[in-house]
């Protein structure tokens, strides 16, 4: 995968962002999603890669997706590419922090691929590689986590999602002594701050979207970090009745015939297999990792984190938008 593809791909994101962007506060996730999805469509078929999206999200609550096998692209480097094109739709509906576009691209297999279900997830960065194992308890984990940090337990600090499945885990890390940052959405960007210098994360656990972590694999295993995940089938997460039975079962079936399975640990490597793997991120609403579209009449700013696995670059894009631009062909979605 040629590096210049790194800066297209962060168009790629620039563009999908702007596009949430103006649908941001206004309470339709479905519009904001739709927009940044085709928007991220127009893009990557302006770029020169042969191009498959291996995951995509959307199946979870319906919404529009770049779906599993679409080809997209001029032609060029043969590139599987995992998508979010807004991660954080009802953030951005609803006006919260933290909501993104990311893709990550990589070499034909470099994903796992996986259907659009729940995963659970641990992520810690560099310093605690190799001593997670989502096969023991948690609170093992965390013990072990602030060994290798050289940390107390109560100095330590984990990210999760505020949802009510996780209320048990919660009080758990905190009667622990475990300071929890729980956000109410965004696993993505969580999982990422384990890995940047400047952040107080840690650890981060959650039950979230599968596409979600094998984005975020993409982005630990470019940084130096670690993750261990499982994906579980939809009636062992939300409310075990017949309806998610159903649907659970759908989910283990697929899984089977994409050659994988439900409830067994996958490491980082099984989720993004090679080093030569680019994450791009674009922030749509401000947030812990990346600041948010500002906009003043036809000037809007991004700011975008790109990542080569390869040399592990990281970098921080900054860039102006005038979006009263004739040539641009995709103003009309972003304006
Ligand atoms: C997960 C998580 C995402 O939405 O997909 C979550 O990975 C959905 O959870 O980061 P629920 O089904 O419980 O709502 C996000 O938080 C945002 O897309």
């Amino acid at each position: 995968m040629k590096r210049d593809l790194a800066m297209a791909f962060s168009r790629v994101t620039e563009g999908a962002a702007l596009a949430g962007y103006k649908w941001l506060g206004r309470g339709d996730k479905i519009a904001a999603d739709n927009a940044a999805v085709e928007v991220m469509r127009t893009l990557l078929n302006q770029t020169e890669i042969e191009g498959e999206i291996v995951i995509g999200e959307g199946e979870i609550d319906e919404a529009p997706m770049l779906f599993i096998g679409e080809k997209v692209g001029l032609g060029g480097d043969a590139v599987d590419i995992a998508v979010d094109p807004i991660e954080g739709t009802r953030m951005t509906a609803m006006g919260q922090n933290n909501a993104l576009a990311v893709l990550a691209a990589g070499e034909k297999g470099s994903f796992l691929k996986a259907p659009d279900m729940y995963m659970e997830k641990l992520v810690v960065g560099p310093e605690a590689k190799g001593c997670i194992n989502l096969d023991l308890p948690l609170a093992t984990n965390l013990e072990n986590i602030a060994k290798a940090l050289g940390k107390t337990l109560d100095s330590l600090v984990v990210t999760t999602l505020a949802k009510p499945r996780h209320d048990g885990v919660i009080a758990e890390m905190q009667s622990m002594g475990v300071r929890v940052f729980a956000f109410p959405d965004g696993d993505v960007a969580a999982s990422i701050l384990t890995c940047m210098p400047d952040s107080e994360v840690d650890v981060m656990y959650c039950i979230g979207g599968a596409p979600e972590g094998v984005v975020s694999a993409a982005a630990i295993r470019a940084l130096g970090g670690d993750m261990h995940a499982r994906l579980l089938p939809r009636h062992e997460v939300k409310e075990d009745n017949e309806d998610n039975r159903r649907l659970g079962q759908t989910e283990i079936d697929r899984c089977k015939e994409m050659g994988i399975e439900t409830n067994v640990l996958l490491r980082m490597e099984d989720m993004a297999k090679s080093d030569n793997v680019i994450f791009a991120g674009t922030g749509i609403t401000k947030g812990d990792l990346l600041e948010g579209i500002t906009r003043k009449g036809n000037i809007a700013t991004t700011e975008t984190l790109l990542i080569r696995g390869k040399c592990r670059t990281i970098r921080r894009i900054k860039s102006t938008h005038y979006l009263d631009r004739k040539d641009d062909s995709i103003k009309n979605h972003i304006v």
